[in-house]
């Protein structure tokens, strides 16, 4: 009997393996930069997604670059889940001109339209709008294209969304709604600023709803196969609450401004444990389930460690944006 309840219902061994390397990119890319902005190494401020890899991961992996994602200020994890490129991701955050936006937005612009990444975005729930906007498009080109909002607990207290779910349910658009509940709005445990359940939040939408683990890869999988196969069969939306953690600060570096904590390192710790962990937990699966024995792991980890490294020299050789561009790409492409 495993020991991490997953229970795995379709997904093949290939599958299975894809989800743990993109899981792993996400966290080995989050872990440098984690580290690169203690010494400055880019400007701007950084929102890792360490501890949350299995919401975007399943969900993504069922996506095609022509279905929509739009993301919040914690977005690499989403912007990679979706097929971009780590070189140009890492190469953003750097402030450089190969950047995916030439160096200009940062950490939390990441965006490629190319692959369907409508963009990582500061303003708390200001994906919103835009995903409804993709889903409506999507819905008029009949192709079968879908559309995702990856949203905090923090803005599920924004009116916007009340907004997005009646009007996703009235016209019947095919929106995956993806709540991320890491516990956490900045510096604020979500039990002192939300009431009830975000996912009953859908209820009176008559909008479907899964309220599900959020570290555990293969619930999310399932949850998102049904959410995508009713945005393309033309069914409607889709609501997932993930229940997860912020295993990181709000923003890294955090404790150089806050003059009190506000949580327990005990209870960090608690989240980082192999039964907790997304990626430790998914890890020990593989091991229970011999698709993967401790060496396969630590090659893989030593693989996916140099592929990170070698954005991060590409973003460190590739030179700044030309000042004189400094007003160019505002709004033409
Ligand atoms: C409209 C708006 N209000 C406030 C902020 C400041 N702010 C940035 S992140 C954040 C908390 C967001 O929490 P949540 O949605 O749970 O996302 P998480 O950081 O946990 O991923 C706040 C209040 C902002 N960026 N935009
Ligand atoms: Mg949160």
């Amino acid at each position: 009997m495993p020991t991490n309840n997953f229970i795995n219902k379709n997904l093949s061994d290939e599958d299975i393996k894809r989800l743990h390397r993109k899981m792993l990119l996400i966290r080995k890319c989050e872990e440098h930069l984690g580290e690169a902005t203690k010494n400055g190494a880019f400007p701007g401020a950084v929102h890792l997604y360490i501890g949350q890899e299995a919401i975007a991961v399943p969900l993504c992996d069922q996506l095609e670059d022509t279905d929509w994602i739009s993301s919040t200020h914690r977005g690499h994890g989403h912007f990679i889940a979706k097929g971009g490129d780590i070189k140009q991701m890492m190469a953003e955050i750097y402030g450089k001109s190969t950047g995916v936006c030439g160096g200009k937005g940062g950490s939390m612009h990441v965006a490629d339209f190319k692959k369907g990444i409508i963009g990582a975005n500061g303003v708390v729930a200001g994906g919103m709008g835009l995903a409804v906007g993709a889903a409506l498009a999507a819905k008029m080109d009949k192709k079968g294209a879908v559309s995702v909002i990856f949203f905090g607990d923090g803005a599920a207290n924004q009116g916007v969304l009340m907004e997005a779910l009646n009007i996703s349910s009235l016209w019947n658009l095919p929106m995956i709604f993806v709540c991320e509940n890491n516990q956490y709005s900045e510096f604020t445990h979500t039990s002192e600023v939300t009431s009830g359940k975000i996912s009953d939040r859908a209820r009176p939408f008559n909008i479907p709803t899964h309220d599900i683990d959020g570290n555990n890869v293969i619930d999310m999988w399932q949850a998102s196969s049904h959410a995508v196969r009713r945005g393309r069969n033309n069914e409607g939306p889709t609501f997932i609450e993930a229940h997860t953690y912020r295993q990181r600060g709000h923003v890294e570096f955090e404790y150089t401004f806050l003059s009190r904590s506000y949580r327990d390192q005990s209870e960090v710790d608690l989240w980082k444990r192999d039964d907790k962990d997304p990626l430790l937990r998914f890890e020990k699966y593989l091991l229970e389930q011999s698709l993967y024995i401790k060496n396969d792991i630590e090659r893989m980890h030593k693989e996916i460690q140099d592929e990170v490294d070698e954005a991060v020299s590409f973003a460190l050789n590739s030179s700044e944006p030309d000042p004189e561009t400094a007003i160019l790409h505002m709004i033409e492409e």
